[in-house]
């Protein structure tokens, strides 16, 4: 019987040692280890032995079955950690799963473009603070406290002469303090305002920007603006320049493009207009010149501005200024 027992086990090891895969692995169990299992079988003969047997074949057996339990939980321990040798379950075969990329917000790619575009044309690109003095927001830029223009951009205040800034024209009037012309720059970045809804957002992009030398008329104005629609648009952009007003800017237009949308005829897009405001400028008010120390008599300049999320909804055709904000993945991937 012990013999029998003993050949039992040394066959089972055998067979457990050249076990591939779970299936096999599976079969070794129930071939030993099962209910009507080799080793099983055995163990229920045992209560059929001479009296004097019994004890010594019975712990003997059940060694028997412990060493192939515990050889049985390693050998699915290794299959299924992978590690080991006789690891199978790596399959070599199956397609790579692609790591997700990420990609730049379309908000930022239309600010590189922007930005790119006037870096061309020999403007620099500066930054300021979000936080801005209530001096450098308004009243450097000829927005005194009793002045209208304050209901348009009314903000978020920090406390009575700091507020969260509500156009990036405060970088300029910092750049106009510290530097002599000719100065260009462009400055672009988040800006605040107290709006909210289906069109305006509480925070929204802008690109601003400032030439100032000697001589620059309102046609180099026209010329750079041109230039640029042309090459953000396209070259047969059709545009045009409307009189309006700026408290910092004077004479100030705004600067229509031919709707992109039904090409000129009118649509809901256009307000049946025909055309799409995509910008403001001016030539700087010699008030502001003022507060920085330039000689209005000696320098002249022009500045422009305009909002990112309204370009890039008209370059993209999108609907919904929203669709910005949501982190929507299926509407930012397109970009
Ligand atoms: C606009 C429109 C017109 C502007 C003016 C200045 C500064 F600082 F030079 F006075 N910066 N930006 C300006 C002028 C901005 O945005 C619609």
């Amino acid at each position: 019987m012990k013999d029998q027992l003993l050949e039992l086990e040394e066959r089972a090891i055998e067979e457990i040692e050249a076990v591939h895969d779970l299936s096999e692995l599976e079969k070794f169990r129930i071939k030993y280890l099962g209910k009507k299992g080799q080793v099983t079988s055995f163990m229920k003969n045992v209560g059929g032995l001479a009296p004097e047997e019994r004890p010594k074949i019975g712990k003997l057996a059940n060694l028997v079955k412990t060493n192939l339990s515990q050889r049985f939980q390693e050998a699915k321990k290794t299959l299924i950690s992978g590690k080991g040798d006789r690891a199978e379950l790596f399959d070599a075969t199956l397609p790579g799963r692609e790591p997700l990329r990420g990609h730049l917000h379309p908000i930022t790619l239309v600010i590189k473009e922007v930005c790119q575009i006037f870096s061309r044309m020999g403007f620099r690109v500066v930054k300021g603070p979000n936080v801005e003095l209530d001096y450098y927001n308004f009243e450097a830029l000829n927005i005194p406290k009793d002045h209208p223009a304050r209901d348009m951009q009314d903000t978020f205040y920090i406390s009575d002469n700091v507020v969260l800034r509500t156009h990036t024209s405060p970088i300029q009037v910092r750049v106009m303090e510290t530097r002599k012309p000719p100065v260009s720059v462009i400055a672009p970045g988040k800006v605040y305002r107290r709006d909210s809804d289906v069109s305006h957002t509480p925070m929204f992009h802008q690109v601003e920007g400032l030439l100032v030398d000697r001589d620059v008329s309102f046609g180099d104005l026209k010329g750079t603006l041109t230039s640029f629609v042309h090459q953000m648009f396209g070259g047969d952009t059709r545009l045009r320049f409307r009189p309006s007003f700026f408290p910092f800017t004077e004479p100030s237009a705004e600067v229509d493009i031919l709707c992109v949308i039904c090409g000129g005829k009118g649509c809901r897009t256009c307000a049946h207009t025909g055309w799409l405001e995509i910008l403001g400028s001016g030539m700087v008010d010699p008030e502001v010149y003022r507060f920085v120390d330039y000689d209005a008599d000696i320098y002249s300049g022009f500045a422009f501005g305009m909002g990112i999320e309204r370009i890039a909804m008209l370059k993209y055709g999108i609907d919904d200024i929203q669709l910005f904000f949501k982190n929507d993945m299926q509407f930012l991937r397109q970009f």
